[in-house]
């Protein structure tokens, strides 16, 4: 390999790593322009529990499970519904939340949920009431409706108790999820 071959070798070599890297040094730009968070949907990393269940069990055709299976098709069914029910999230560490959807189930809107309440805990025993709604209806099937607060702190448990359905005596609900929102968007 000759000189004039080994320069040129080189030349391309700085050259590939000068498009790589930009030219080698670092420009920073005068205003922050990256300081913009997502919302996220963190309902994976929970654990659920609920104090009503489907007859069939948790894992069953119409069992909780299904309220948080990311599926608008499959509904979590409870008979008969009592006023006492809630369904908690309960998750490793703690996280925050100021979001939540609800979607209607395909079916019967007298089972639709309409007074309830949203209440964040450290330990599972002392909750505090983060959104408080009553006379909700769902104007479609399969509807998703998203409910949003203030909140910045960390709680490890998050609990819906929903003290009143539409109509009848029947339960149901195709999603819950929870939402992590950064302060700057609450
Ligand atoms: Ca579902």
């Amino acid at each position: 390999m000759n000189l004039l071959k080994m320069t040129k070798r080189a030349f391309g070599l700085c050259l590939s790593v000068v498009l790589l890297l930009g030219c080698g040094k670092e420009e920073y730009p005068a205003v922050d322009l990256f300081t913009w968070k997502a919302k996220v949907d963190v309902t994976a990393k929970a654990n659920l529990t609920v104090n009503i269940e489907n007859g069939a069990g948790a894992s069953g055709g119409e069992g909780s499970a299904k309220v948080i299976d990311n599926d608008f098709n499959s509904k979590f069914l409870i008979n008969p519904y009592q006023s006492n029910f809630y369904m908690q999230l309960s998750f490793p560490s703690p996280q925050q939340v100021a979001s939540y959807t609800l979607t209607s189930g395909g079916d019967a809107p007298g089972r639709d949920p309409k007074d309830w309440k949203f209440s964040g805990s450290m330990d599972g025993t002392t909750w505090v009431d983060l959104d408080t709604r009553a006379g909700e209806t769902f104007s479609g099937r399969n509807l998703t409706k998203t409910y949003s607060f203030k909140n910045l702190v960390l709680y490890n448990h998050y609990r819906i108790s929903i003290s009143a359905v539409s109509s009848g005596s029947l339960f149901q609900l195709s999603e819950w999820r929870l939402i992590e929102v950064p302060a700057e968007q609450q």
